[in-house]
């Protein structure tokens, strides 16, 4: 029998070789913020990445929600100071940090169809190499860009022409390029952090807002914003990520998991969604009897395309070559996904 004295030893050598090695021997527990509500697509993505990585280690994910920590630019704040490990932002506020990340919101640029977008996450060298190296000059490593569904404007009356929108304040999110698309729209652009938008439509501070339909019916705009208009002009994309100097401290093995839990999430994520706004949109429809819906003929949407070009410039204005770089390649890849569905 091993006296006290030895298994004192024993565990004292096992407790500094686990410190030794660091992160894959300790058990942890790692912050996670994103930016949406419980059940909303980022919340099931964050879960998903949470149910990977507890089942495949001994570290527990403590997640946070909307409001819980702030609004979305206090995450990534708090992101890049170290205090969580692990955030969601979306580039519609990424944009002020990140400019490059606006390229997401050049009208028209993203398929309308649900296959080639995802094709296109799945494939693209500009989301999948190009991304994450802009993302680690800010201290962040890049781990998902994913798609959450198709942008649809709300208002107080339903929008057919650019003429339409003339005199009305369309909330944005905070990023300059968005601001442009809305110009270039006819709109008078009001950019807004989230947590502003309802109590701004309830008190006809704006006339409208843009999101993909889940996040209509979950944040109850249809409430107060129930004109709802498929101007089909692009998705909403969003990106999780990790405060860097955590991430380049874990151990190989934990590096791994943190990338497979990312990728397992991202399919989960695509299951998720699809069918997501048809069942949101069925959930709107029962809930109100204001709301209407109009989808844009393609003459209509001609329209609105053709200003498209206008915020392209302003995008190249606003990146340089590096956004010159990053938009060629986004076409190319682009051509790739729709030629491969
Ligand atoms: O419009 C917004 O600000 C919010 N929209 C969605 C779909 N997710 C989070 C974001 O803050």
């Amino acid at each position: 029998m091993k006296s006290i004295k030895n298994r004192l030893k024993t565990s004292i050598i096992s407790l500094t070789a686990a410190l030794f090695l660091g992160g894959s021997a300790m058990a942890d527990t790692w912050r996670y913020a994103h930016e949406e509500y419980e059940g909303d697509v980022q919340d099931v993505y964050a879960y998903a990445f949470k149910d990977y990585v507890e089942a495949n280690s001994d570290h527990k994910l403590k997640i946070y929600r909307f409001g819980q920590l702030g609004e979305s630019d206090d995450i990534m704040e708090q992101t890049q100071g170290g205090i969580l490990q692990f955030v969601n932002q979306s580039p519609g506020f990424t944009g002020s940090l990140i400019p490059e990340a606006q390229i997401f919101f050049i009208p028209y640029l993203m398929p309308t169809d649900m296959q080639s977008v995802i094709q296109f996450f799945r494939d693209s060298k500009a989301i999948n190499d190009m991304f994450p190296k802009l993302y680690d000059k800010q201290g962040l490593e890049l781990l998902k860009m994913y798609p959450e569904g198709e942008m649809v404007v709300t208002a107080d009356e339903p929008v057919t022409s650019p003429e339409d929108f003339n005199g009305k304040k369309i909330r944005v999110m905070t990023n300059p390029l968005l601001s442009a698309t809305y110009e270039a729209f006819g709109a008078t652009p009001t950019p807004l952090p989230w947590g502003e938008v309802y109590g701004a439509l309830q008190t006809n501070m704006i006339q409208g807002q843009e999101n993909p339909i889940f996040w209509i019916e979950s944040g109850g705009l249809f409430e107060v914003s129930p004109h709802l208009t498929f101007t089909r002009h692009g998705w909403f994309t969003t990106a999780m990520m990790a405060n860097q100097d955590f991430f380049e401290g874990l151990s190989e093995e934990d590096k791994e998991l943190v990338r497979k839990g990312a990728e397992h999430a991202f399919e989960v994520i695509i299951t998720h969604i699809d069918g997501l706004a048809d069942s949101a949109l069925e959930k709107i429809q029962e809930k109100s009897d204001e709301v209407t819906v109009t989808r844009l003929t393609d003459e209509q949407i001609e329209k609105f395309k053709a200003r498209a070009p206008q915020v392209e410039e302003a995008f190249i204005e606003m990146t340089g070559k590096s956004g010159e770089k990053l938009l060629k390649q986004f076409k190319e890849d682009l051509a790739a996904s729709s030629a491969a569905d």
